[in-house]
């Protein structure tokens, strides 16, 4: 390592992704370790994303890091453990013009600052830890050298925010459980890429940007705690939906997509509900626009338009196409005429046309 003080440092941007079978409940909460499989699509990387650079320099005496311009602690074990987890498999570095030599030991005494940034409300069920947790893990492991494939990277990502596995890939992506004790298993991989069906339009309708008042962490415990709904949902339900949702992605039929997508997410708000005391992420807004959409829906006589909630009550709306995507902007307005800033606004994602 050179004596002369630098800094080196890689800027990574990844986009969040909404599940469209959900995550809900973990077997291991200290390795983030899911009771069920789930599906995601992870939005285009322009829109609602997390840019993070990290740097590295002997001038550093601590890790570091500000999110959205504020410092945070990293002393938390999902933050510890990814950096640890990094560290461990970082690999030599050398910038010639520089004249920086980095060697695979020094990373064990360098330290790092870490600057993230989301263009989208933080913990407003708009995933965010999902996209911050891929990004930090992702930018760090090329800072690092780190030669691992996306799908072992996942497993560290995993490890600061369940849904974060999935963020590491474009496109269909499936979380895997696993079975495995340590985790090693339990790894994203992509199902099509973001070309595969690249007809949907994705709109998200942010009906309140506030912090939620119960976190995804602590109301998925307590539903694995109390709701018996939750037991035969990972049991039963899941299992055969992820086949089903597997096929419906590489048919492109977008009928089946639209009733397991609603009804999934339909059927985790109710292990919500189920939960005690009951989970209100939804609230009457979210449920005005799902009838909106069923109505709609069942109007036209074959699906136009799939919803799916969060641990929120931001409604994200997939249309079949960009002209139906088009009238559904129209009715949202119609319906949900916005009065001031504040109001209901609408981020259109994953529309390449
Ligand atoms: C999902 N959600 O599959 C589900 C659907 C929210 C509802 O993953 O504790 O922030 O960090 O693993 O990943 C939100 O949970 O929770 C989530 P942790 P995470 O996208």
């Amino acid at each position: 390592m050179a004596t002369e003080k630098w800094v080196l440092m890689v800027t990574a941007q990844t986009p969040t992704n909404i599940a469209v079978i959900k995550y809900w409940g973990k077997r291991d909460e200290v390795r983030i370790l899911p009771v069920n499989d789930s599906i995601s699509v992870t939005l285009d990387p322009d829109h609602l994303c997390t840019v993070t650079t990290v740097a590295v320099s002997p001038a550093f005496d601590r890790d570091r890091m500000w999110l959205n311009g504020k410092e945070i602690s990293l002393s938390g074990s999902r933050y510890q453990n990814c950096l640890r987890e990094i560290r461990s498999r970082a690999g030599d570095v050398e910038d010639k013009e520089k004249g920086i030599k980095i060697g695979k030991e020094d990373w064990k005494k360098l330290h790092l600052h870490i600057a993230s940034h989301n263009n989208f409300p933080t913990a407003a069920g708009l995933a965010s830890s999902a996209a911050g947790f891929a990004c930090l893990v992702f930018s760090l492991a090329k800072l690092m050298n780190v030669d691992e494939d996306p799908s072992h990277l996942s497993a560290i990502a995993r490890q600061g925010s369940g849904s974060a596995c999935r963020s590491l890939f474009g496109g269909f992506v499936k979380w895997t459980m696993g079975s495995k004790e340590d985790g090693s298993d339990s790894v994203a991989v992509q199902l099509a890429d973001e070309k595969h069906w690249d007809d949907l339009v994705i709109i998200i309708a942010v009906v309140s940007s506030r912090q939620k008042e119960t976190s995804s962490t602590s109301g998925m415990r307590e539903s694995v705690e109390t709701s018996l709904l939750l037991q035969h949902r990972a049991k039963e339900v899941v299992p055969k939906r992820i086949l089903q949702m597997e096929e419906a992605i590489k048919n492109r039929d977008f009928a089946s997509f639209t009733q397991l997508t609603c009804t999934d997410s339909n059927q985790f708000h109710a292990v919500c509900l189920d939960t005690s005391p009951p989970i209100f992420y939804m609230n009457d807004t979210s449920h005005r626009i799902i009838s909106l959409v069923e109505k709609w829906n069942r109007s036209e006589g074959t699906p136009q338009v799939a919803y799916t909630f969060d641990a929120g009550p931001n409604a994200v709306l997939i249309a079949r196409n960009r002209k139906v995507a088009v009238q559904l902007l129209q009715g949202l307005l119609y319906y949900f005429p916005p009065k001031s800033d504040t109001d209901m606004k609408s981020y259109v994602v994953g529309d390449n046309s």
